[in-house]
């Protein structure tokens, strides 16, 4: 496989080559789970929580057929502009917008692929994609390309869990079967996005940078098969979405996408957006939060891989 339909910005490059800590970012939440009101703000403020922590920002999405490992302010703002209409890459749909020559934000599955290509080894997300809810009785088929990926391509990506929409006990249950380690951040709980915790437990519980670096390094070195790693770090207390308003809200969202029939890549999308509508902008700021926070832990993570051991 060659790697020419890369193309690293000159600030990347220098990090990798200089072995310094790099953090990837992925377009799909900037540019179909947040309003274009507010994501180049949090684009720029993802980009600066990485910095301050002595990492350099990759983030990541496909212009013009080329897939781009880190983006200048141009490319920045045409991915977070509000008519850019790109559209949602998976790993399945990057060979077609790269052939096509398209524009693309790409979600985890398809910045966690394109990261791993460029040498980047840690990604930092809102939530992962999971197990979505099927009807009573019947078998879920809405299971995110993110959990596939994941057990196949060498990234640790640090998220808030996975979004309180989807069905946790049966994405748990994948990501044990697709042999994905779990680490719970300062937390025994599996976090649910908008919520700390979850019904569910974590395998395992670091409670520092350092120590989720070594986990992270253990698997890299001694584990085969290339799977990624999975750091849950709940959204910071002060953030947390009121439960109750939580509850309504996922009731409320779930009747919407039955009533209008969304399906496929349109489902996150279609109930972020009812979320973040719906609460008066509360779920929104929780959203924003958690990504921050994530991208704070996942450049702390980069950082202590760079160090010489
Ligand atoms: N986290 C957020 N907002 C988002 C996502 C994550 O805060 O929009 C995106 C990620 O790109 C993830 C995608 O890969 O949601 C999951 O989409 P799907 O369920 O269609 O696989
Ligand atoms: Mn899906």
């Amino acid at each position: 496989m060659n790697h020419e339909h890369i193309a690293l910005s000159d600030e990347v490059a220098d990090a990798l080559s200089a072995g310094l800590g790099v953090v990837a970012l992925e377009s799909t939440l900037l540019a179909h789970g947040l309003p274009a009101s507010v994501s180049l703000d949090v684009a720029h403020r993802l980009e600066s929580v990485v910095r301050a922590q002595g990492a350099v920002p990759a983030t990541i999405a496909v212009l013009g057929g080329r897939a781009r490992v880190g983006l200048d302010a141009d490319q920045l703002a045409r991915v977070c502009a509000d008519d850019a209409g790109l559209v949602k890459l998976s790993r399945r749909d990057l060979a077609p917008a790269l052939a096509l020559g398209r524009d693309g934000a790409t979600t985890v599955a398809g910045t966690a692929t394109l990261a791993a290509q460029a040498g980047v080894g840690v990604f930092a997300t809102g939530g992962l994609g999971g197990v979505h809810l099927a009807e009573p009785g019947a078998q879920a088929w809405d299971v995110s390309a993110d959990l596939d990926v994941l057990a196949s391509t060498p990234v640790a990506v640090v998220c808030s869990g996975v979004k309180s929409v989807l069905d946790i006990a049966a994405t748990v249950e994948v990501l044990e079967t697709r042999s994905i380690p779990v680490l719970g951040f300062g937390t025994d709980s599996f976090p649910s996005f908008y919520l700390r915790e979850s019904a569910f437990g974590v395998p395992w519980r670091v409670d520092s940078a350092a120590a989720a670096a070594a986990v992270v390094a253990a698997h890299r070195d001694h584990v085969p098969g290339g799977s990624g790693v999975l750091v849950v770090n709940p959204v910071p207390a002060e953030h947390e979405l009121d439960r109750d308003l939580h509850d309504r809200l996922l009731a409320d969202g779930m009747a919407l996408l039955r009533e209008r029939g969304v399906r496929g890549k349109d489902v996150t999308p279609v109930l972020l957006d009812h979320f973040h509508t719906s609460s008066g902008g509360a779920s929104l700021t929780t959203n924003i939060e958690l990504v921050v926070s994530n991208a704070l832990v996942a450049a702390q993570i980069a950082v202590e891989l760079a160090r010489p051991r």
